[in-house]
């Protein structure tokens, strides 16, 4: 008798030892949770760690700006600790702004193609040759259609602290030049992942596929696809040229950046550490623009050194143009009428 007693409690203890270790994990979205588990959200329990993921690498304006950011959050408050992770070793875009809804990260700066999935209105800075100089730019988004978007992306569970700047996309491939739209027939061109793009590449005359930036380099060296359209600085940062032969100029979209803290990360802030980080983000995004206009000119010289560059015609121009309209059309519905009119009439305020 003594003897089952004696072995039921050694059981009853085992259980309850087992029971408090826990498996460890916590439920996150897909991503490294090396670096991006919650509990590591705080350090020695008086630092909170704010992880930035980026898709580009440390030599571009994206990463100098977000360095920008840390230095102006940790000169303000030793309360927040920024750790900066370049090169998608997080996560892809998609990916990271999942792991923000979890709250298993806390920042992510991707472009805003990929955020259409979460918020489709977004998707009005995909409609092809739109935006056409960065004065219209930043009318257009530090007006009320840039406050309306940031606003629809915190019914998502992430909060858009500022607009930073990606840049005009220009073409680039291994197969030839593209001096006119014939020029793209069959031409398998990455896109990001996004249904306007794919179907804009489509109407041109392409062969699109999407896919997220982390594999893209790989895919080109591969021969997967042919092209694919990014920013200058991109292009020249990421080492685009020892892949890709021909740089076409289109400006065909302007891409913005959006910095996205997790709404449950905004949540633990307290207010004055709210206050300093949405400083930072908009503070560090005027940076960002500039150092991003700046890097885009350069870089195109250096692009000229290493490529075969060409500008498509004004005219030839206007044929991707009218390619590309019934896109426009069939996308103003997935987007929504009413904002697709408010976004053209504050680009024709701005003009
Ligand atoms: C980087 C991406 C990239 C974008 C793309 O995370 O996917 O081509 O232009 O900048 O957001």
């Amino acid at each position: 008798m003594k003897k089952n007693l004696l072995l039921i409690f050694a059981l009853l203890l085992l259980s309850v030892f087992v029971a408090a270790c826990g498996n460890g994990k916590s439920d996150t979205a897909e991503g490294n949770t090396d670096v991006a588990s919650a509990d590591a959200a705080t350090d020695n329990g008086e630092t909170k760690k704010l992880r930035i993921s980026l898709g580009l690498n440390d030599k571009t304006p994206l990463y100098k700006s977000s360095e920008k950011f840390k230095e102006l959050v940790e000169e303000k408050t030793d309360t927040l600790n920024v750790e900066i992770y370049h090169s998608g070793q997080i996560a892809d875009d998609r990916s990271a702004i999942e792991m923000l809804q979890f709250g298993t990260l806390e920042i992510t700066i991707p472009s805003t193609a990929p955020f259409t999935s979460f918020v489709p209105e977004y998707g009005v800075f995909d409609l092809p040759f739109t935006l056409t100089n960065t004065d219209i730019v930043d009318k257009v988004l530090q007006g009320e259609v840039g406050d309306a978007l940031a606003e629809k992306a915190s019914e998502q569970g992430v909060k858009q602290l500022a607009w930073w700047e990606n840049g005009f996309r220009q073409l680039t491939n291994s197969k030839r030049a593209v001096e006119k739209i014939d020029d793209l027939q069959g031409l398998k061109v990455r896109t990001m992942e996004n249904d306007i793009h794919l179907g804009a590449w489509k109407a041109m005359g392409a062969n699109p596929t999407p896919m997220a930036f982390t594999e893209l380099f790989t895919a080109m060296q591969q021969k997967t696809v042919d092209g694919q359209e990014n920013p200058y600085p991109t292009i020249l940062l990421e080492k685009y040229p020892e892949v890709q032969k021909y740089l076409t100029e289109t400006n065909h979209i302007y891409s913005p950046f959006i910095f996205l803290i997790s709404q449950k990360t905004w949540d633990g802030l307290t207010e004055e550490e709210q206050k300093i980080v949405e400083s930072a983000a908009l503070e560090a995004g005027e940076h960002n623009r500039q150092l991003s206009r700046e890097t885009a000119k350069s870089a195109l010289d250096e692009l000229k050194e290493q490529m075969q560059y060409n500008k498509v015609s004004d005219s030839e121009l206007e044929k991707f143009k009218e390619a590309v309209q019934p896109v426009i059309e069939k996308h103003k519905g997935s987007i929504g009428e009413e904002f697709v009119d408010q976004y053209l009439d504050a680009i024709k305020g701005a003009e």
